[in-house]
């Protein structure tokens, strides 16, 4: 896959000083006495290393949201950069990986399936926000254009002062989806640095459907075989989106049904992601979430806002940081 961001000075020291370390390795001046030694210590160092320059060479600082079909993903982004760049949709809607970086020029660039890249330049537009949503809505939306299938990402770029250099944020189309939207997700799993899952309450209580959970376990997998070596397990956010569709009647006896929910929720997200921090599931309706009215959706979601912020920074510099301590 193309990427547009640009690594840092330190990442591309790293890379190279592990590309000087594979030449030395592979060369005879390592003797198959030190190789014999080096392979009792650390099995499988040359693949182990192999892996290490592959991490170290993604551009990507990706802060991931998945989730199902309309639970919420493009109004969570829209929400987070205060704009309406993404059309809601009832139905399957995003067909393609979007990311989204900060950039002085607005601009959105594609990538088709076959490598081609085509880039539209819309920073003279006057309502760029428009501009944007316009664009989108052919290149993403798969419910107004047949085309969109076909591109592998979509890179939208304008100014995003709260995005730090190569941190992304990446909107995927929904689980459970067609096959091939799904395939583009897994695609792009080991470039996430941090995920958020936006869970709709209103399917079956939100975890129900197997395809969450499968995805939470790609990703233990990925890590077990050392392909996200960057990945913070405990940074992973959940929101559960749609409370509003949730019907309580009101019974003395018994629970209400939200707090029965709620509960089930919790629960079932601990068994599938035991390191969860409780602090970062999050529970609100996206739609109800305005920066004019006050009320408890804005309250949450102000608090996930803090969370996501301090993410951003931890994942300015991680690769760098964990390149070099381990
Ligand atoms: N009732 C209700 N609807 C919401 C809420 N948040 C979002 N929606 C609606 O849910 C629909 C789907 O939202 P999207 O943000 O497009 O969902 P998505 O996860 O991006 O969907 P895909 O791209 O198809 O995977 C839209 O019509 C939204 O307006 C909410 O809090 N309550
Ligand atoms: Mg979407």
């Amino acid at each position: 896959m193309r990427v547009f961001g640009r690594r840092t000075n330190d990442e591309k020291k790293i890379a190279s000083l592990y590309r000087d370390l594979e030449t030395f390795l592979k060369s005879d001046d390592f003797t198959d006495e030190l190789r014999n030694e080096l392979q009792q210590s650390n099995p499988d160092y040359l693949t182990v290393l192999e892996k290490r320059i592959k991490d170290i060479e993604k551009v990507d600082h990706g802060i991931v949201i998945a989730g199902e079909t309309s639970a919420g993903k493009s109004t969570l982004i829209n929400k987070i950069l205060e704009k309406r760049i993404f059309k809601g949709r009832n139905n399957e809607s995003t067909s393609t990986i979007c990311k989204i970086r900060n950039s002085a020029k607005t601009r959105i660039l594609t990538e088709s399936m076959t490598g081609q890249i085509d880039e539209t330049d819309l920073t003279e537009k006057n309502d760029v926000e428009k501009a944007l949503r316009d664009s989108l809505k052919k290149l993403t939306d798969m419910t107004s254009s047949e085309e969109c299938i076909h591109f592998r990402s979509v890179d939208i770029g304008f100014l995003i002062p709260f995005l730090k250099d190569n941190t992304i944020i990446v909107d995927t189309p929904g689980i459970g989806g067609s096959g091939l939207v799904t395939e583009k997700l897994m695609e792009y799993l080991p470039n996430a640095l941090s995920f958020i899952f936006v869970i709709n309450v209103a399917s079956a209580g939100g975890m129900q459907k197997d395809r969450l959970p499968e995805i939470l376990k790609s990703i233990i997998q990925l890590q077990m075989r050392n392909e996200m070596p960057c990945f913070e397990c405990d940074n992973v956010i959940f929101i559960t989106n749609k409370w509003d569709t949730i019907v309580t009647e009101y019974d003395s006896s018994e629970e209400d049904e939200e707090t029965k929910t709620w509960k089930k929720l919790q629960s079932d997200i601990k068994e599938r992601w035991p390191l969860v921090k409780e602090e970062n599931i999050f529970k609100l309706n996206l739609k109800d979430v305005s920066h004019e009215q006050q009320n408890c959706s804005t309250k949450e979601f102000k608090r996930f806002r803090q969370v996501l912020e301090l993410n951003i920074k931890k994942a300015e510099n991680i690769r760098v940081e964990r390149h070099l301590r381990d």
